[in-house]
């Protein structure tokens, strides 16, 4: 059993202080030169043996201090190096040698070769790949790295830091040395060579330093990399004025992969990219990719303070430098863009994503105590939830708080690896509070489960609000306790204005912040001269669900009136929410389907509203999906009944508003020039969702086809191919706008990933098919992650009547194609398995099919580790 745990950690043996690295690099050979300066840790153990950590490695030299090691001092044991009787007082350099095949590795976790481009991927257990190593973050050394390889092929050379050589060599080869004078853990180490085009920009930072900024694309792609490199610019400034954080070294690179398991990685110095992450014109990228690249680009710009100059002890605490993080970043963009729009969407992805896992089988703390594989648990519970962590440490200190306690993390931490409760204490110094039972919210995995329920008396003004909070049992951990959970509260009333008791009793309330401590907790609120609608989790100030059986009369008049959007939106949801499921009951049993009108009326008066901005309007105006309604439905799940009882509730919602979508659908600008920021954006996307619910009402395709025709902007474009593909499936109309867009972007995969995912999530028992069919067009590459994603993942994650197929024969061709990928790339067949883990809350026949695919998985003995542990854990 290799399973890993918390309360194992101790530190190692011996200190390692620089490394010096030499690659030659070759696609079907390279060797790797490491010389590691060490000395023994006082206090530990004398005699220890120095244990590096190695996989899949051919060892091809060893020497200690310059001397050949004999083969009696060390040994070679499941994927360790071990070495004996090394010196006790005296510091000493071991001198490894590799060899490794970068052409070979399709796991893309190492050093890789593709397209003809090496680089590569350390986070979490990658350096092990590349030479035995202390590969674990609490390691930090100063690293200097040569590389040498072919000039014409690899005109490039890459490495963290800065250049500090340069210079010809024979046989066409060149060299590089770079120097980073910032220790740092192994996963941070990065290289990269090949032939790429760039661009270049530069920063002055706070203390008037000057930062050369390059971003490394494909040739000919330099012109879609502009919007990236802005971003860039923007986070380094925001990251010095929010949070007091300046870039420390010379240079900062970004480079451009098209062959990449995940997003993006903050290596230091020389952060390695998804292209996908990077690359966006008008015609190509949508306004969500714009979001998320300026997203993501921050994200890992602000891992350098966040992640690398303050790293981790160990990879449990993960969320230290990843829920942070995604907190920095999230801020980020709240200020970059509309603060209640970015809330709504991420509010949207907690409960899609988190919420989901935090439920199944999957279910983790932020901070995990074991784990099997570390690679699966890059988690939404370690990344969102853990945002979310830190969210509400902001809410509970206020922000002025919240940067002391950070200001002091930066202080006392910098060029360490600590805990979150090093980072706690942080805040506690800072401040003086405690958050001692706050921090059970790392600990405790679970979504927690607010009951409300209140009471008003009219006579003399008071509301009595009792609220009872408890967290479902999760794997491995059956009881819970109580949280502290800040809970901001609005008490609207009958003319829609904010009402403000006059006093308080039963707990803390702190501005509009209700603080839950207890399993139990009545709050009793004095001076309310009418009966007010309690607006609960104003800003989801807390990752709960809350279950309050609000009148509907006090839901629509939270969706109308409430101050906080993201209230107002929320109310707006659950309408619409509890419609959906009425709906999808009522098409079971084979009744009628109602559509409750307070729905059609309310969203019909926020089509209406010019006041709202568009964006937020796009979001009001835009139906739960059909995943968000199976999972408020929960169990016994029947995705053909949802699919249609929504096609019912959009289309009536679409007849009621008709007007005010045709009004809404009309451009007022469409011959402006295109411009990518938030506003334009939610313009685009309010007149699209018009143009479907327009399509809804009409069941006419011409006007989406002439959208597709007359679009000058991927954005418009591909809106206008999912009302086809998805509302007008078989149409001549639909057909020709997908031959159009598969011939325009024939040399464009990245493009294609978007009509690949488009056909994918296709509703309908025909959708295998589709997908099967798809497999087989020249732009699919099994190889390639992003285009596995955006097929197979799509498709079983995004499709749920397609996928779920009664018969159970997309679940076969799934398992199919999960075997077949995990010997080629682990980490990425172990992610897309995790979207049939909510498979027990299906009805019963489907269930039944799943659990017969997922268990003949189980059955082969020669699985990944990383797909074994997600397999196991589903079917515990
Ligand atoms: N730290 C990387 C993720 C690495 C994933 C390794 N399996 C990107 C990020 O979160 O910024
Ligand atoms: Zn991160």
């Amino acid at each position: 059993d290799r399973t890993v745990y918390l309360e194992d950690y101790r530190p190692t043996d011996f200190v390692l202080e620089t490394v010096e690295l030499i690659f030659e690099l070759g696609e079907n050979l390279t060797t790797v030169g490491s010389e590691m300066r060490f000395y023994r840790r006082g206090g530990a153990d004398q005699s220890a043996p120095l244990v590096l950590d190695g996989d899949s490695l051919a060892l091809s030299g060893l020497a200690l201090d310059g001397k050949p090691l004999l083969p009696e001092r060390y040994e070679q044991k499941h994927d360790k190096l071990i070495i004996h009787d090394l010196p006790t007082d005296e510091p000493f350099t071991l001198t490894v040698k590799t060899r490794i095949k970068p052409a070979e590795n399709t796991q893309l976790l190492g050093l890789y070769r593709t397209n003809g481009i090496y680089s590569t991927q350390c986070e979490a257990e990658g350096f092990r790949r590349i030479s035995y190593f202390y590969d674990r973050p609490d390691v930090l050394a100063v690293y200097t790295v040569t590389i040498i390889a072919d000039k014409a092929t690899s005109p490039l050379l890459l490495s963290n830091g800065n250049l500090v050589e340069q210079k010809e060599l024979e046989d066409g080869r060149h060299m590089a040395k770079w120097h980073d004078p910032f220790p740092k853990p192994a996963y941070l180490f990065a290289l990269v060579a090949g032939d790429l085009g760039m661009i270049e920009d530069k920063f002055t930072t706070m203390s008037r330093r000057d930062v050369t900024l390059r971003l490394f694309v494909e040739h000919g792609k330099e012109g879609r990399a502009g919007y990236a490199m802005n971003s860039l610019k923007r986070a380094m400034k925001w990251d010095e004025e929010r949070f007091g954080r300046e870039y420390d070294l010379d240079i900062f690179m970004i480079v451009a992969v098209s062959d990449f398991n995940m997003g993006a990685m903050e290596n230091k110095g020389l952060n390695i990219f998804n292209d996908r992450l990077i690359l966006a014109d008008p015609e190509t990228a949508t306004d969500d990719d714009y979001g998320r690249i300026e997203a993501v680009v921050a994200h890992e710009y602000f891992h350098n303070w966040t992640g690398n100059r303050i790293t981790c002890r160990d990879w449990f605490q993960l969320s230290l430098k990843e829920g942070l993080t995604v907190y920095r970043e999230h801020e980020f963009s709240a200020d970059q863009r509309s603060r209640s729009v970015i809330r709504v969407e991420e509010v949207k992805f907690l409960r899609a994503h988190q919420f989901p896992e935090d439920s199944g089988p999957l279910a983790h703390p932020v901070r995990p105590t074991q784990y099997l594989e570390i690679d699966n648990f890059y988690t939404t519970t370690v990344y969102e939830k853990g945002s979310e962590v830190s969210r509400m440490i902001a809410t509970i200190l206020g922000q002025d708080n919240f940067r002391k306690g950070l200001d002091l993390y930066f202080e006392r931490h910098d060029g360490g690896a600590v805990t979150i409760e090093d980072y706690l204490k942080c805040f506690e110094d800072a401040t003086g509070r405690d958050l001692s039972h706050f921090a059970l919210w790392y600990h405790q995995a679970g979504t927690p489960e607010i009951t409300a329920s209140s009471e008003y008396d009219e006579k003399v003004g008071r509301l009595s609000l009792t609220l009872s909070q408890s967290t479902p049992s999760t794997p491995g951990q059956k009881e819970k306790k109580p949280l502290h959970i800040p809970l901001r509260t609005g008490f609207i009333g009958p003319n829609g204005d904010d009402m403000e008791p006059s006093s308080v009793s039963g707990g803390e309330r702190r501005d509009d912040v209700l603080h839950l401590t207890k399993e139990h907790q009545t709050f009793v609120f004095e001076g309310l001269g009418a009966r007010p609608a309690v607006s609960l989790n104003r800003d989801f100030s807390a990752p709960v669900k809350i279950e309050y059986d609000l009148p509907k009369e006090d839901l629509v008049r939270i969706a109308q009136h409430e101050s906080d959007l993201v209230a107002r939106w929320d109310a707006v949801n659950t309408l619409a929410l509890n419609t959906l499921a009425a709906a999808t009951r009522a098409c079971q049993s084979g009744e009628t389907i109602p559509v409750d009108p307070a729905l059609t009326d309310t969203l019909t008066g926020f089509a209406e509203d010019d006041a709202l901005e568009p964006a937020f309007k796009a979001l009001a105006l835009t139906l739960p999906s059909e995943l968000d309604i199976g999972r408020r439905i929960g169990q016994d799940i029947d995705p053909d009944a949802i699919h249609l009882a929504r096609n019912t509730v959009r289309d009536a919602v679409a007849k009621a508003g008709h007007k005010a979508f045709s009004a809404l659908s009309v451009s007022p600008a469409e011959d402006a020039p295109f411009s990518a920021d938030a506003e334009s954006a939610g313009k685009r996307a309010l007149r699209n969702i018009a143009l479907s619910y327009l399509a809804a009402a009409n069941g006419d395709a011409t006007p989406a086809k002439e959208a597709y025709d007359r679009a000058t902007n991927m954005t418009d474009r591909i809106a206008a191919l999912r009302i086809l593909a998805h509302q007008f499936t078989g149409a001549a109309e639909t057909k020709a706008a997908l031959e159009d867009y598969r011939e325009r972007f024939a040399r464009e995969p990245l493009v294609l990933d978007k009509w690949f995912t488009t056909q994918a999530t296709i509703a309908g028992p025909d959708a295998l098919e589709r997908v099967q069919n798809l497999m087989s067009d020249t732009a699919f590459d099994i190889g390639n992650p992003n285009r596995v994603r955006a097929l197979v993942g799509a498709f079983a994650s995004s499709n749920p009547s397609g996928f779920n197929r009664p018969d159970g024969a997309a679940y076969s061709f799934f398992a199919n194609f999960i075997l077949t990928s995990d010997k080629r790339n682990p980490t990425l067949t172990a992610r897309l398995m995790t979207a049939m883990r909510s498979f027990s809350a299906l009805e019963k026949t489907r269930r039944e099919k799943a659990l017969i695919e997922l268990e003949r998985i189980a059955s082969h003995d020669d699985l990944s580790r990383n797909l074994r542990d997600i397999i196991d854990r589903m079917l515990k």
